[in-house]
């Protein structure tokens, strides 16, 4: 099972990412664009797992969940990797709260590889994707456009963690959460 921990976005978050979507639609560059249901903060993606693995799973983030209480993010602005020359992926940055996100990040890093997973091997940058460039058409102008862009510096509150089933579909991946735990409890 195709499996990743992340924090889901509230529908406001999202109606605005769909705003920012729209307009970086209209340079005509050839994008995929990431369904704004299925955008999130993936703090940890683990890939194929054994679904007998989810039980210890849900525990330690059920775990970890009690050392944390709910915290605050805001949106803070537009980016790509690897690098504006040749974005490959479109993102929406965070600011805020995000060093208590950063400490879950590596809470949560540590029980994983306690419980044997392969330990992660890039940094982790806390973004939201929109989209994932397939072409360099008009690539100019998405960036330029990107980088213009007024976002709202919207705040969101975050109160849980979620173990989420990634499905890839010719249409579009399909996100079924497995387990969701509150920060706090
Ligand atoms: P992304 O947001 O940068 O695309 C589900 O695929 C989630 O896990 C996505 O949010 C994706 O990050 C993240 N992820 C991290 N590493 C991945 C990998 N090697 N393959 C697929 N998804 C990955």
């Amino acid at each position: 099972m195709r499996t990743f921990i992340a924090i889901e976005i509230p529908a406001a978050i999202k109606t605005e990412l769909t705003k920012l979507q729209a307009e970086l639609r209209r340079t005509g560059a050839d994008v995929g664009w990431t369904n704004p249901n299925n955008i999130h903060l993936t703090l940890r993606f683990l890939g194929e797992i054994e679904e007998v693995r989810l039980t210890e799973l849900k525990r330690l983030c059920a775990e970890i969940a009690t050392q944390f209480q709910p915290f605050t993010l805001r949106l803070k602005d537009t980016g790509c990797f690897p690098n504006f020359k040749q974005p490959r992926v479109l993102w929406v940055g965070l600011a805020g709260e995000i060093s208590i996100a950063q400490e879950l990040q590596q809470r949560l890093e540590a029980g994983l590889t306690a419980l044997g997973f392969d330990p992660e091997d890039k940094p982790f940058k806390p973004h939201l994707t929109i989209g994932r460039v397939k072409s360099g058409k008009n690539i100019r102008q998405l960036v330029a456009k990107s980088d213009m862009y007024p976002l709202p510096e919207l705040s969101f509150a975050v109160g849980e963690i979620v173990v989420l089933k990634s499905e890839l579909h010719p249409a579009g991946a399909r996100y079924t959460p497995q387990a969701k735990v509150k920060l706090g409890d």
